[in-house]
C-alpha cells in the first residue's frame, strides 16, 4: 500500500541523520521532496544524488532559527507549492552538563532549534494545510522529552516541548483532517553524539559500544509507517527504542572480558 505517491513534503534537517534517511524514502515512495537544512552545498549534493533515481526534488536552504528569513522563504514558497507533509527533524544536542555548569549559549541554540525552529516553520506551514483541510506533520521528539536523564536538563525539556506541541495542534486540529505525529527515539547511531560533544569523536562513539542502536533508517522505517496509514489514524505518539535500551537508564551493554 503506497499512499504517499504523489505527495509532496518539506523535511527540514535533510542532509543529516534522520531527516536525511526519511528525505530518501520518501523519494523512494514517489514522494515530492523539498529538502530543507542549512547548508547549501550539502543539500545540492543530497539532491544532485536523489534526482538520478527519484522525481522532483527541491532544495529550500533554510536556517530555521532565523523567524524572519523563514516566515518569507516559507510564503514565497506557498505560492507554488502545496505542502501534504512536513517532517520536523531540524534539531539538535549541545553539550551534556550539569544545568548550574552548562553553557548559556549551549540552551539557547536548542530552544532555538528544536523549539523555536518548528515553532516558526509550521506556524508558516499549517495555515495552507487548514486551508485544504489536509496534511500530516511528523515532530521529532525523543525518549529526551519523556523521561529525565542526568545532565539532559534542556534538552530533555526542549523535546518535552515537542511531546506538547504535538498535543496542543492535535487539539487545535480536532476540526479539521490534518494529522500530527511525535516520534521519539532512543539511541540513534548517527552525528547526534558528535554534535553534543562538540566533535568529540572518541567520547560520541562511546554512546553506540556494546550494544546495537538503532540506525537513523530504522526511524525513517516508522515515519513513513506513520505516513502511510489509512487517513482516519492518526498515529500521535511512536516510542521507538533498541531492544537493547528499555528507557535512558537501562542499556543492556556487553562488556569487554
Ligand atoms: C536522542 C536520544 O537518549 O540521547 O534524542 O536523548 S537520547
Amino acid at each position: 500500500m503506497n499512499n504517499l505517491k504523489g505527495k509532496t513534503a518539506l523535511v527540514t534537517g535533510a542532509t543529516s541523520g534522520i531527516g536525511e534517511a526519511v528525505a530518501k524514502m520518501l523519494a523512494q515512495m514517489g514522494v515530492d521532496v523539498i529538502l530543507s537544512a542549512r547548508n547549501e552545498e550539502k543539500l545540492k549534493e543530497l539532491q544532485h544524488k536523489l534526482q538520478r533515481d527519484y522525481n522532483s526534488i527541491a532544495i529550500l536552504p533554510l536556517d530555521v532559527r532565523d523567524k524572519k528569513r523563514t516566515l518569507d522563504t516559507i510564503e514565497d514558497l506557498l505560492q507554488t507549492k502545496e505542502i501534504d507533509i512536513l517532517i520536523n527533524s531540524a534539531g539538535l544536542a549541545s553539550g551534556l552538563d550539569l544545568f548550574d555548569e552548562a553553557d548559556i549559549e549551549d540552551f539557547e541554540e536548542m530552544i532555538d532549534t528544536n523549539i523555536k525552529g518548528l515553532l516558526y516553520i509550521t506556524r508558516a506551514i499549517l495555515p495552507q494545510m487548514r486551508k485544504r483541510d489536509k496534511g500530516h506533520i511528523v515532530n521529532l521528539g525523543s525518549i529526551a522529552g519523556v523521561m529525565a536523564y542526568p545532565k539532559g536538563n534542556v534538552y530533555c525539556a526542549t523535546k518535552a516541548a515537542v511531546g506538547m506541541l504535538t498535543d496542543t495542534l492535535n487539539v487545535d486540529l480536532v476540526d479539521t483532517n490534518i494529522r500530527v505525529s511525535c516520534v521519539e527515539p532512543g539511541a540513534v547511531e548517527t552525528n547526534f553524539s558528535n554534535v553534543r560533544f562538540k566533535g568529540d569523536e572518541k567520547k560520541a562513539k562511546k554512546v553506540y559500544e556494546g550494544y546495537k542502536p538503532l540506525s537513523a533508517e530504522d526511524i525513517a522505517y516508522l515515519i513513513i509507517y506513520i505516513l502511510n496509514v489509512p487517513d482516519h489514524v492518526n498515529i500521535q505518539h511512536a516510542l521507538i527504542m533498541p531492544t537493547a535500551q528499555r528507557n535512558p537508564y537501562m542499556l543492556k551493554k556487553e562488556v569487554e572480558k
